[in-house]
C-alpha cells in the first residue's frame, strides 16, 4: 500500500483544521473564526484500500507575544520536516502579507515538495480567484497548486488523487480503524476550549487552557470535571457570566458535542481558576502540554 505523511502548514485562520476534519469526514479537531485556534501538532489518519496518508494539523504560524505563541510556531515548524508533502494552506479572502512571506521563506529552506492549496474559494468570483493562481504561482516553485472550500468540501478529491502520487510502497503506520493520535482525554478538554472561544471575544480566548481533571465512569455515563484557566480576575468573570449563564452555556454545547463524539451520556462540571500569565510560565506550559517532550533537555 501506499503510505506516507502530509503537513498542513500556514498562517492562523487559514482553514488547517477544517481541512483536516473534511478530508477525514470526522471532527478530531477544533475550529474557530478566532486564529490561534490550535496549540498542538494532531495526526489525522485517512485509510483505504489502497493507501494510508497521515495528515499532520499545525499551529498556525505568527508573530508570537508569549512563550505559548513561541512554542506554538515551533510544534509546527518541527511538523513540517520529515514528511512526504507539505500542504501550504492559504486563506484565499485575505491579502499577502509579511506572514505569508514569513512562512513561505521557511518552506523553502526545507525543499519538500510544497502543494498550494489556495483555500476558501467560495468566498471569492472566478476573476479572483484567477488573479490569485496567477500571483500566488510565482511566488514559489509549487509542485501542485490547489483551489479548494475545505468548509464546502469543494475539490477534495482531486487533491487527495494527487497527493497519493506523491507516497511511496510502504508500511501501514496505524491499525485501518485509528482516526487520530490523541487520547480521549485531549478531545474532551479541546472541546470545551472550542466553546470557550466561539463564545468569548478579544484576549480571553487566548488566554483560556483547559485541564481535565477526573473522569468517572457511570454506569453508563461518563462524569468529567474540567478546570477553564484563565490569567486574570476579570477574564473568570467573564467566562462564568452574570448568574453564571455564560458557563452554563460552554458546558452546554460542550456536553452536547462531546456526548456525539464519545457516544455516551456525559455529565460535565466545569470550573475556572485563574493562573496568573500561565502563557509565559514553562512549567505551565509543560503541564498542560504545549511544549513536547523533545525539547526538555
Ligand atoms: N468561507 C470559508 N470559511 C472557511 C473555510 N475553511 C475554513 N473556514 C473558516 O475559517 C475559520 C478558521 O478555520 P480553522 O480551520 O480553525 O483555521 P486554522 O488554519 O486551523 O486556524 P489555527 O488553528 O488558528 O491556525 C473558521 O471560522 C472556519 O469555519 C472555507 O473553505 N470557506
Ligand atoms: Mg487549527
Amino acid at each position: 500500500m501506499k503510505s506516507g505523511f502530509v503537513a498542513l502548514i500556514g498562517r492562523p485562520n487559514a482553514g488547517k483544521s477544517t481541512l483536516l476534519n473534511a478530508l477525514l469526514n470526522q471532527k478530531i479537531a477544533i475550529i474557530s473564526p478566532k486564529p490561534q485556534t490550535t496549540r498542538n501538532a494532531i495526526r489525522g489518519i485517512r485509510t483505504d484500500e489502497d493507501s494510508q496518508i497521515v495528515f499532520v494539523d499545525t499551529p498556525g504560524i505568527h508573530k508570537p507575544h508569549h512563550a505559548l505563541g513561541a512554542n506554538m510556531n515551533k510544534e509546527a515548524l518541527s511538523n513540517a520536516g520529515g514528511v512526504d508533502v507539505i500542504y501550504y494552506l492559504v486563506d484565499g479572502s485575505v491579502p499577502f502579507g509579511s506572514g505569508d512571506e514569513y512562512v513561505l521563506n521557511t518552506l523553502k529552506q526545507n525543499r519538500l515538495p510544497v502543494f498550494l492549496v489556495l483555500n476558501k474559494i467560495d468566498l471569492l468570483n472566478k476573476d479572483e480567484l484567477m488573479e490569485l493562481l496567477i500571483s500566488w504561482s510565482k511566488r514559489y516553485d509549487f509542485k501542485e497548486i490547489f483551489p479548494i472550500s475545505a468548509k464546502e468540501e469543494d475539490n477534495l478529491d482531486a487533491l487527495l488523487k494527487v497527493t497519493k502520487n506523491y507516497l511511496e510502497d510502504g508500511i501501514q503506520y496505524y491499525p485501518s480503524d485509528q482516526v487520530c493520535d490523541y487520547p480521549e482525554q485531549f478531545i474532551m478538554a479541546e472541546i470545551v476550549r472550542e466553546k470557550v472561544l466561539l463564545n468569548t471575544e478579544e484576549e480571553v480566548p487566548h488566554s483560556v487552557a483547559v485541564v481535565i481533571e477526573r473522569i468517572r465512569r457511570k454506569r453508563d455515563s461518563l462524569i468529567i470535571n474540567a478546570m477553564i484557566l484563565v490569567e486574570r480576575d476579570s477574564q473568570k468573570g467573564i467566562i462564568i457570566g452574570k448568574q453564571g449563564q455564560m458557563i452554563r452555556k460552554i458546558g452546554m454545547e460542550a456536553r452536547k458535542e462531546l456526548e456525539e463524539i464519545l457516544g455516551s451520556r456525559i455529565f460535565l462540571e466545569l470550573f475556572v481558576r485563574v493562573e496568573k500569565d500561565w502563557r509565559n510560565k514553562e512549567s505551565k506550559l509543560k503541564q498542560l502540554g504545549y511544549i513536547q517532550m523533545e525539547d526538555e533537555e
